[in-house]
């Protein structure tokens, strides 16, 4: 069976959670909180040494780590995610981008704001964030204004990676009024069948 560590209100970990129930694995979920030191103890430093969720521990021991790269292998052969060509090398790039340009940003101004309540200590770093991450909600407002998804016009690991931290944008207080493009396609991520929402974050 594969075991998932994670925290339930991450967006990197609900990736996970998604793609495994989307693609019908069973597995076992075991809630991991950092802010508890619970990814510091040598067990879990054993399975990832950078000592973050979320990992997935497959049945026979290996451990994947990466939120994306975890996607992308329980992806791997199913509608989620385009054999080899084109469109796959699409959903890398989305893939990347979500990592390098948006996550920075629109997920650690959401954990700094609704998390761990550290708004006032990074009030100076806090504008950097939202910049850059309107940056990167504009180049996804480019793209679904005129597309219903991503890639393609079906879901795909894309979207799951970026709905991640995007749906919770408004945690870390980006105004998303300037995005109807995105506004219409987070609607219509959530009514994916199977499409679950994140747990709602908490001061730890
Ligand atoms: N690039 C990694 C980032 C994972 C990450 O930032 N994990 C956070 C929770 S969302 C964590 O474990 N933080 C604890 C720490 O860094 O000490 C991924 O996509 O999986």
């Amino acid at each position: 069976m594969i075991k998932a560590y994670g925290s339930g209100n991450s967006g990197n970990c609900w990736k996970v959670k998604q793609i495994l129930e989307l693609t019908g694995r069973p597995h076992e979920w075991i809630e991991i909180r950092p802010s508890q030191g619970a990814t510091r103890t040598p067990e879990f430093l054993a399975l990832n040494p950078l000592g973050q969720v979320p990992i997935a521990v497959l049945a026979g021991g290996e451990v994947i780590t990466e939120s994306n790269a975890i996607l992308a292998h329980f992806a791997e052969g199913t509608r989620f995610l385009a054999a080899p060509g084109l469109a796959r090398t699409r959903v890398f790039e989305w893939l990347f981008f979500e990592q390098y340009s948006h996550e920075p940003y629109v997920a650690v101004a959401r954990q700094w704001i609704a998390f761990k309540g550290l708004k006032e200590k990074n009030a100076a770093l806090l504008p950097e964030k939202w910049e850059r991450g309107h940056k990167a909600l504009g180049v996804m407002e480019k793209r679904l204004a005129k597309h219903p998804y991503l890639v393609g016009d079906s879901l795909s690991i894309a979207d799951i990676a970026l709905y991640a931290y995007t749906h919770v944008a408004h945690e870390g207080e980006f105004d998303m009024t300037p995005y109807p493009g995105i506004a219409a396609w987070l609607m219509r991520i959530a009514a994916e069948p199977g499409v679950a929402s994140m747990e709602p974050a908490r001061k730890a």
